[in-house]
């Protein structure tokens, strides 16, 4: 019974959150966006990004599916030390989290992904990025192990 509620309040939070800023049909969450007159990232295997601190060099080496989709994606990121905005060794070891946001509506998503190193140097996948409804995600990626760093990847989705 406890748990029922909780999930109705959550279903409920979203509902809010989505019509609370419709300013037109084209928002709802049932319609799709056309993701060519979206501002957003295109994936292209290591797809590099600078940390905001300059600690860290992200390179996004794979999305599945590519490009990404509305649903659950799984993601593999390199991350490197960086100084002086020199790129240096990959970072094994380090705590990560990984933060679906969606600008427009101001919202998140409900499902924390869970992160593995692959083994290779410095690797790590992410899975599920969940991108629950169509548009412009902004998912952030947050290294707090070291030198704490973060950098954005902006997709569009249907
Ligand atoms: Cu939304």
């Amino acid at each position: 019974m406890r748990t029922i509620t909780m999930i109705s309040t959550a279903a409920a939070l979203f509902s809010v959150g989505a019509c609370a800023t419709n300013s037109s049909t084209s928002d709802n969450e049932q319609d799709p966006v056309d993701c060519s007159t979206q501002t957003a990232d295109t994936f292209t295997t290591g797809l590099d990004k600078q940390g905001v601190n300059g600690a860290v060099d992200f390179k996004l080496q794979s999305v599945d599916p590519a490009p990404s989709v509305r649903g659950n994606n799984t993601w593999v990121v390199q991350l490197s030390a960086m100084s002086a905005g020199v790129v240096g060794s990959p970072m094994d070891g380090a705590t990560i989290s990984a933060s679906p946001f969606m600008p427009a509506h101001q919202h998140g998503s409900p499902i924390t992904p869970v992160i593995t190193a692959t083994g290779n140097p410095g690797e790590y996948e992410i899975t599920p990025i969940n991108l629950w409804m169509p548009g412009v995600w902004q998912t952030t990626l947050t290294v707090t192990s070291g030198t704490a760093d973060r950098a954005v990847y902006s997709f569009c989705v249907n």
